[in-house]
């Protein structure tokens, strides 16, 4: 397995729509193998396909205490939401923001696993923020685009300041 690299926002990548799973083969599993230990090592609670530069409908999300409930979705969809959430949310690919968007509080999912077995989830609290969050990534939205035109210009100058900082 690998550890991936995962790109920073505002790169453009971040904003390529992820093709639909087609084939359920060895590379699939090993992509999603490896994006949850890019997700564990980051740390992170979940991981998009999109973010390590690969545009396929793959996530991966684990908001469990001891790290020990990894979920893997292949081509989800929210076929179910109600509520109104308000959990703060971040975002490996723009670190050091933090804020709450606009998320339903419960979703129903249905997805496929690596091995192209279908499913259904039935989620809440952080668990359904996170995968809303994941899902907007595979459309190539990334969470701080639901901000204001202020706070997105704060957000660019500071990445811009890590950015030159750490160059
Ligand atoms: O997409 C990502 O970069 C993964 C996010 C997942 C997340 C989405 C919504 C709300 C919280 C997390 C990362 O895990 S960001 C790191 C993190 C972990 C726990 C709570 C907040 C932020
Ligand atoms: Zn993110």
């Amino acid at each position: 397995m690998s550890i991936l690299n995962i790109l920073r926002y505002p790169d453009a990548r971040l904003h390529k729509v992820a093709a639909p799973v087609t084939v359920f083969d060895a590379p699939l599993k090993k992509l999603a193998l490896d994006l949850a230990e890019t997700m564990y090592a980051a740390p992170g609670v979940g991981l998009a396909a999109s973010q390590v530069d690969v545009h396929k409908q793959v996530i991966v999300v684990d908001v469990s205490e001891r790290r020990d409930s990894l979920i893997t979705l292949v081509n989800p969809e929210i076929i179910e939401r109600s509520g109104e959430s308000d959990i703060e949310e971040g975002c490996l690919s723009v670190p050091g923001i933090y804020d709450t968007v606009p998320r339903a509080e419960r979703v129903k999912v249905r997805a496929w696993d690596a091995n192209g077995n279908s499913f259904t989830l039935e989620a809440q609290g952080l668990l359904a923020v996170c995968i809303q969050h994941e899902m907007d990534h595979l459309k190539g939205k990334v969470f701080v685009e639901y901000l204001s035109q202020l706070k997105q210009t704060r957000v660019r100058a500071r990445l811009a300041k890590q950015l030159r900082k750490s160059a």
